[in-house]
């Protein structure tokens, strides 16, 4: 695996028939970090994986990769240059500035949220004429995008479909909804003809996650940290003051489910697809009932609350909960933790082991 910051370009012809390489942008976040070593573990070496992040990744996820670039989605001439370097067949594009990290730098969260978006979308598009083949763009979206104006409103909502309450608060949401509605337009309106049909030259998927929880990271920059930030000190014996009241309540699910929903629709055939973009739910527990929960498992976790402002704001705007019936329908997801498995089957144990507790 190489781990450069780009240099000279290098052209690389598509060889025909060749599967092409998988780009993962923001392979050193929270998410990258699991999706690149199940990547790893799904192709056995049989695909290129080429891993970008603005940092240089750290070694363990670099070694997932067959080649690593340090580098900015957002600065089209870097990503001109990637698509010279790599017969790229396949993007999954992760990096972007989360919702708290967002509001407090709007103008930079529009900058790589939604253009480093649009120049990962040109750079499918781009790759697919010159391959003649449709290339899967896989992108994380977020509950950001939904919107309720009042915790009445919010509570009458419950579950709320794909298509409802799509008015967001923060910045990151705009962002994300921009972006659904920017590979819509590329699905619909870029296409390639392949033998008797028209197929989409850019195959565009997504999945608006919830919040979610890893034992192996602590997330930066988001509003649903609070959760993975309460569980992770009373792993570590620390105090901790949550951020939101204890009645707040959105949706959850694990890493390890997160990434495998957004593989198995990556693996879905298109044909059975309805929607370009789903909900997944997994558990939505309030926060008080997370801090009980991590109670049941370290009983002297210190949890208090200290709401502020802005971000219990911005959770007050997340519904409660998501229906994912339509993924549960054309792609046959089902979380594979709910709240309780979530914390004695996958959490607890990781975490006991990581931090010795
Ligand atoms: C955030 O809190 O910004 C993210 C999200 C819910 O998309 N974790």
């Amino acid at each position: 695996m190489s781990q450069l910051a780009m240099t000279e370009p290098k052209t690389k012809e598509p060889r025909p028939g060749a599967h092409g390489a998988i780009l993962v942008s923001g392979a050193g976040g929270e998410m990258g970090h699991t999706l690149l070593a199940m990547l790893a573990a799904q192709h056995h070496g049989t695909r290129e994986i080429v891993a970008l992040d603005l940092r240089a990744l750290p070694s363990e996820s670099a070694g997932h990769a067959t080649a690593a670039y340090a580098g900015d989605v957002s600065d089209p001439a870097f990503i001109e240059d990637l698509a010279l370097r790599h017969d790229i067949s396949e993007v999954w594009h992760l990096a972007a500035l989360l919702s708290t990290r967002g509001e407090k730098s709007p103008e930079l969260a529009l900058k790589v949220n939604v253009m480093g978006s649009a120049n990962l979308l040109k750079l499918a598009a781009d790759s697919a004429a010159r391959r003649g083949s449709s290339v899967k763009f896989m992108f994380p979206s977020t509950i950001a995008v939904y919107g309720v104006p009042t915790l009445d409103a919010k509570r009458a909502a419950g579950r709320v479909t794909e298509d409802q309450c799509l008015e967001p608060i923060t910045m990151y949401g705009v962002n994300k909804r921009a972006v659904e509605e920017m590979g819509r337009y590329y699905a619909r309106h870029y296409r390639l003809l392949a033998a008797d049909r028209m197929d989409c030259a850019v195959d565009f998927r997504s999945i608006r996650f919830p919040g979610i929880i890893s034992a192996d990271t602590v997330p930066t920059g988001g509003t649903s940290d609070y959760g993975p930030e309460m569980l992770h000190a009373a792993a570590q014996g620390k105090p901790y003051a949550c951020f939101v009241r204890p009645d707040a309540r959105i949706p959850f699910m694990t890493m390890p489910d997160a990434v495998r929903s957004l593989m198995e629709l990556a693996d879905a055939p298109r044909a059975q697809l309805t929607r370009l973009v789903y909900n997944v739910a997994a558990f939505a527990p309030s926060a008080a009932e997370i801090a009980e929960k991590v109670r049941e498992f370290f009983p002297k976790a210190e949890i208090t609350y200290a709401p502020t402002l802005e971000r219990q704001k911005i959770v007050d705007s997340w519904p409660e909960d998501c229906d994912d019936s339509a993924a549960r329908r054309d792609w046959g997801w089902k979380p594979e933790h709910g709240f309780h498995e979530a914390f004695a089957e996958y959490l607890v144990p990781k975490i006991k082991a990581r931090y010795g507790a």
